[in-house]
């Protein structure tokens, strides 16, 4: 390297670093914040074990820039011809296995709440289809589907892009706030995964099996995700979306559609109920479709 060049490199990295600045804000590189317990637990156990990572590799690569520095052949050292060191391959064994019960026990603490389902507040029952996904709030039967929204032009580019392409859906997953909701998850064709960062939750949906995970939301919003297992060729276009209201509203939501959905069904029903020997004239013509 010349030596302009080798003058200018600092300058030109130093520039970059500068110019990056407004950007770097926006790159949000770090896990998106979380909304419930367990996805900040999640965020902190990842902290913790990325500066135990950290400290590590500075340990580590420290001492063997230190080494091959310091101790270089020009500088007439000559490398050391012992082999076994009975002292060092302790040190070097214990040291690494506390490092890991260090890291083991909050990462266990951390997985068996994952796992406790247990004293739930309500179940919701999330299937995975090709692809879209259904939800069922367990306790009254309501179901319904759940489909991308993203208008058409806009995948084949011939509309401008909206602020939430491809992550929105026609009918959202209303949930609670301040609620311990269980999910169950099972899949109908193939493996899909639910998966909403924020939440703090992932996993699979595995035709002919029952999984579960739960969550408590902190706070109201709307929290986006995707399906997270290669499901075939429109596994980018099924998003989830979560809308996390206070629970009284939550109440009046699922009471108005389960009872339209109800509603619908009756209606379905006396539609066609026909006695037998009526005639058609016979049969009451204003027929009401529900929604
Ligand atoms: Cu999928």
């Amino acid at each position: 390297m010349s030596r302009t060049a080798s003058a200018l490199t600092p300058a030109l990295a130093a520039a970059l670093v500068l110019a990056s600045a407004p950007a770097r804000a926006a790159w949000d590189l770090n896990l998106p914040p979380p909304v419930t317990p367990l996805a900040a637990q999640i965020l902190d156990l990842h902290n913790l074990i990325l500066w135990i990572c950290v400290v590590i590799f500075i340990g580590v690569f420290g001492v063997m820039f230190y080494s091959t520095y310091a101790h270089r052949k020009s500088r007439g050292y000559r490398a050391a011809q012992f082999s076994h060191n009975t002292r060092l391959e302790i040190l070097w064994s214990v040291i690494p296995a506390v490092i890991l019960v260090v890291m083991a026990v909050p990462s266990t603490v951390t997985l068996i709440e994952m796992e406790d389902t247990t004293r739930s507040d309500l179940s919701v029952k999330i299937t995975g289809y090709q692809w879209f996904w259904e939800y069922e709030y367990m306790d009254s039967g309501y179901s319904f589907y759940s489909r991308l929204s993203t208008p058409r032009e806009q995948i084949e580019n011939r509309a401008a892009k909206g602020e939430h392409y491809l992550l929105e859906v026609d009918n959202e997953l209303v949930l609670p706030v301040g609620k311990k909701v269980r999910f169950v998850l099972t899949a109908n064709d193939v493996i899909h995964a639910w998966w909403v960062p924020k939440l703090g939750i992932k996993k699979d949906a595995i035709p002919g099996y029952v999984s579960e995970m739960w969550a408590v939301i902190e706070k109201e919003g709307v929290y986006r995700g995707q399906c997270a297992e290669l499901c075939g060729k429109d596994h980018g276009f099924m998003p989830i979306v979560v809308r996390a209201v206070s629970a009284a509203e939550f109440e009046a939501w699922l009471g108005e559609r389960a009872a339209s959905a109800a509603g619908a069904a009756e209606t379905v029903t006396e539609t066609v109920t026909i006695h037998p020997g009526a005639a058609v004239s016979d049969v009451d013509s204003t027929v009401t479709v529900g929604g």
